[in-house]
């Protein structure tokens, strides 16, 4: 059994365990009084706790070895803690993560991470199940809040046009990725944003953060009408969630585009200046992978979404619509606009093009 010996933390052993590790114990002044431990963890994987007391506090995540949510019955790799902590020390921001193609980091020091992150396999193999492969074929882990949705999903899995472009964007590497950049792993005050949980951190393609994102926002979206009542119709909500999806997009376009020109003479190696020779050339190369990019970023998005509908983990936005009928309707709606944004992506110019088709099929 997977578990065997594990202890899960808590308040007493973890107690135990800051005692006797010095870099915490000096974080609450070397001092116990007062203070206050808290389990957190909404999360379908871990135990996170909040450690408080008037001298300091810190966030302690202990990894499972098996995944929370399902129970010991599936077993998964306690490592995933470790890579979660490599990221989080060398990662401190989203630009750190996105920029690692075209810094002016020697390929060296990217090849050594490659290889660093090639042993997070079970967490990178866990996402090609949970998020490419189970929502298509019939599988013990898929589920679905009502039967009213039965019909959906079989639709899901006998979609062959579907199922050949997911298999494409399975199989692509570009950048050290967040892995999970779902909403729930942006923590946000008016003067601050922190990206936390990246467990499944990988070299993988960057459409696929970008797209969890916005994929999350779109589900959100859709699931407002499930919510709406007398007192609030979430009209203004849902327009400030269509703007976050532009603005999302744009942002990271115009910072990402403004790195790519900043380190366009670094020692990066996906566009060597010996042979993107001339400056038409370099805008043509640079126009040609955003274009790409803001392509994959569309198709990752709506195989998150899709996954968030059929399969095994989904998003509170919708499981906490408490009318069945109303709920299937607003996943359905969604779901119907993620399988044509997969298939159409390729059609959209831009994003606020994919903000007028939410509108138009809402
Ligand atoms: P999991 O890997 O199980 O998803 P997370 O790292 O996402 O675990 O943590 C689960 C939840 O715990 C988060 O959604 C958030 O509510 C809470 N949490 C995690 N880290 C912090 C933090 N630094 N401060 C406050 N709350 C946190
Ligand atoms: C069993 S799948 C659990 C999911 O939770 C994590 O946050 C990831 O999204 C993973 O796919
Ligand atoms: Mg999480
Ligand atoms: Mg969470
Ligand atoms: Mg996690």
């Amino acid at each position: 059994m997977a578990s065997e010996g594990f202890q899960p933390l808590e308040e007493k052993s973890l107690v135990e365990y800051i005692k006797a590790t010095p870099s915490l114990f000096s974080k609450l002044g070397n001092e116990l009084d007062d203070l206050q431990i808290k389990e957190v963890g909404d999360g379908n994987l871990n135990f996170v706790y909040i450690v408080s007391s008037p001298s300091g506090s810190f966030v302690a995540k202990q990894a499972l070895p098996y995944i929370r949510c399902i129970g010991e019955s599936w077993p998964m790799t306690k490592e995933r803690a470790y890579f979660e902590a490599v990221t989080l020390r060398s990662m401190n921001t989203f630009q750190n993560i996105w920029q690692g193609l075209f810094s002016s980091h020697h390929v060296f020091t990217v090849l050594q991470a490659v290889a660093e992150f090639c042993g997070n396999v079970e967490l990178c193999r866990l996402t090609e199940q949970v998020v490419f492969s189970d929502p298509y074929k019939v599988s013990p882990h898929n589920r679905w809040t009502s039967p009213y949705l039965d019909r959906d999903v079989e639709a899901v899995c006998e979609d062959n046009t579907l199922k050949l472009e997911v298999a494409e964007l399975k199989s692509m590497a570009q950048a050290l990725i967040h892995g999970d950049l779902h909403t729930g792993s942006v923590m946000v005050t008016s003067n601050s944003t922190q990206v936390i949980d990246p467990e499944f951190a990988f070299y993988g393609p960057m459409g696929f953060d970008i797209g969890a994102f916005v994929g999350n926002l779109i589900l959100a979206f859709f699931a407002q009408d499930g919510h709406a009542d007398q007192e609030n119709d979430r009209k203004a909500y849902k327009d400030w969630i269509l703007r976050t999806i532009d603005e999302t997009w744009n942002l990271f376009h115009k910072k990402f585009t403004a790195l790519w020109d900043k380190h366009e003479d670094g020692s990066g190696g996906a566009y060597l200046p010996a042979i993107y020779n001339n400056p038409q050339l370099q805008l043509l190369v640079k126009q040609k992978f955003m274009k790409d990019l803001f392509h994959d970023t569309l198709g990752f998005g709506a195989s998150k979404m899709i996954r968030r509908i059929v399969g095994v983990a989904h998003v509170e936005d919708f499981e906490s619509i408490t009318d069945a009928g109303k709920r299937a309707d607003c996943e359905r709606r969604a779901l119907d606009f993620a399988k044509m944004l997969m298939k159409e992506r390729r059609k959209f110019q831009g994003i606020a093009e994919v903000v007028s088709a939410i509108h138009e099929l809402h």
